[in-house]
């Protein structure tokens, strides 16, 4: 190697780790919140009373996570915390945050917690109240509200609680008393990504592209599948992410065609494909990253094959996500060259519309091409699904049809697949357990639709280049 091409390398290679410096994740000011929160406020009808609980604590095992609405409208890290906004009592009176007691003898074997104070100073309530003050609070403050707004965080029983306290005061009353679920409220204003958002999701894909590369290498035969699944955890948590944005997946063979597949338990059997959907959470956002390759690094012809209509498919989605495109013309797009490809292949047999009327191609390519990305890896936000039929399946129901179009601000995936399993029927046995899916993340701006994450290499050139590495 030429020694400027090795020092130009290592600038590249210092560039990346100084962009991606293991800062603790930030903490968006309180005013993001704020606005956030005035902006929700501001769309509730007169005399509203808003409530959000903050989600269960789920598994003693790993970090608590809040509810990711809970969070984009409070900042608040905290288990049983609980929000209350009144929209219309005076400016400085309107969000109370109803938290945990400082105890010390409990904070020692559980960490600090939080507490009334800091509640005020550093996440911005106007009222900060411990939580076992939120059942005489709210019942005060029903008396007062013409209609309830309630989002339980996944808390069953906290909706039960508050909902027996509404109605149990609506139907003592002579006007109508109204409940709302505040869910799809709070989903359509994340569906549109501000600031601080857009730039902690760029992070998050950017530091799962780092992992990527980490696991590219490792895709050798002998080695499992388990290497590659911790190289990437590993990277994502050396870069301050908090957890991974989903269960990874790293399925080589025939865990290559299983959608979901996260036991990673497998030793890499010599030429299998692989695929790899994993990604870092961090600063609560998500990113989705799929790449997919050979054992070894060298693809065989029918894995080229099929890898080639994969690529074609997902380039097909990207040109049609334009600001202003409906959502389903993207999958739509996908499925006209995946159709295409697997007929040429003898793969698919039969009359192209015909297939693509009767969703034939299902059998090898059965989810969307796309979903919103954000605080959730399939974030919230409607799809404006219309015109299916009640029997319809559920993928079909959740993307085919979805007339969303796009806007700037929106975050989302192109993820096309083909997965053959063995013994597809009246299928040649050479393309069995071949599964193939390439994913990235995009970004639609004001006039443009912008991948976030095809630095990672897409090309089959690319990739053996970067398998050969090791
Ligand atoms: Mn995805």
């Amino acid at each position: 190697m030429h020694p400027r091409s090795l020092l130009l390398g290592l600038l590249c290679l210092f560039n990346l780790s100084a962009s991606l410096a293991a800062a603790p994740s930030p903490e968006p000011g309180t005013e993001v919140y704020a606005a956030r929160r005035a902006k929700l406020m501001a769309m509730l009808p007169k005399g509203a009373m808003a409530v959000l609980n903050a989600g269960p604590e789920i598994d003693s095992n790993s970090i608590y996570r809040p509810d990711s609405s809970f969070w984009y409208l409070t900042g608040m890290p905290e288990a049983q915390t609980v929000a209350l906004l009144l929209p219309d009592v005076p400016v400085g009176q309107r969000y109370t945050l109803f938290t945990q007691a400082k105890n010390w003898e409990k904070e020692q074997w559980t960490g600090y917690r939080i507490g009334q104070t800091q509640a005020k100073t550093r996440y911005g309530a106007d009222i900060a109240l411990v939580n076992d003050e939120f059942s005489k609070q709210m019942l005060e403050h029903m008396r007062d509200a013409s209609s309830l707004w309630l989002y339980d965080g996944g808390d069953a029983k906290f909706r039960e609680q508050v909902l027996a306290n509404w109605n149990k005061r609506a139907s003592n009353s002579i006007t109508s008393l109204p409940v709302y679920n505040l869910a799809p409220t709070i989903a359509e204003m994340r569906l549109i990504k501000d600031p601080t958002e857009i730039a902690l999701l760029r992070h998050a894909v950017d530091l799962s592209l780092k992992a990527h590369y980490a696991a590219l290498p490792l895709a050798q035969a002998g080695a499992g599948e388990w290497g590659m699944r911790a190289a990437m955890i590993g990277t994502c948590l050396a870069g301050a992410s908090a957890r991974m944005a989903y269960s990874p997946i790293v399925g080589s063979g025939v865990n290559s065609v299983v959608l979901h597949y996260d036991a990673a338990n497998q030793v890499l059997q010599p030429g299998a494909m692989i695929v790899n959907d994993t990604a870092c959470e961090y600063g609560m956002y998500a990113a989705d990253v799929t790449r997919s390759y050979p054992v070894g690094g060298k693809f065989s012809a029918e894995q080229k094959a099929i890898y080639d209509i994969v690529l074609a498919a997902q380039n097909a989605g990207y040109a049609k996500a334009v600001p202003g495109a409906r959502m389903h013309e993207i999958f739509d797009a996908t499925v006209d060259v995946i159709v295409d490809g697997l007929l040429k292949l003898g793969i698919l047999k039969g009359n192209k519309a015909e297939i693509i009327a009767e969703r034939r191609y299902r059998s090898f390519y059965p989810h969307g091409s796309s979903h919103w990305i954000g605080l959730d890896v399939h974030d919230a936000g409607s799809y404006e699904v219309a015109r299916v039929p009640v029997d319809a399946a559920p993928h079909l129901r959740n993307y085919a049809p979805a007339q969303a179009q796009l806007r700037a601000g929106m975050a989302f995936t192109i993820e096309p697949g083909i997965y053959i399993p063995a013994d597809a029927k009246d299928v040649d046995p050479k393309w069995w357990n071949i599964g193939i899916r390439i994913e990235d993340d995009y970004l639609v701006n004001a006039k443009n639709v912008e991948c976030l994450s095809c630095s990672l290499p897409r090309a089959i050139p690319e990739l053996e280049r970067l398998m050969r590495k090791h």
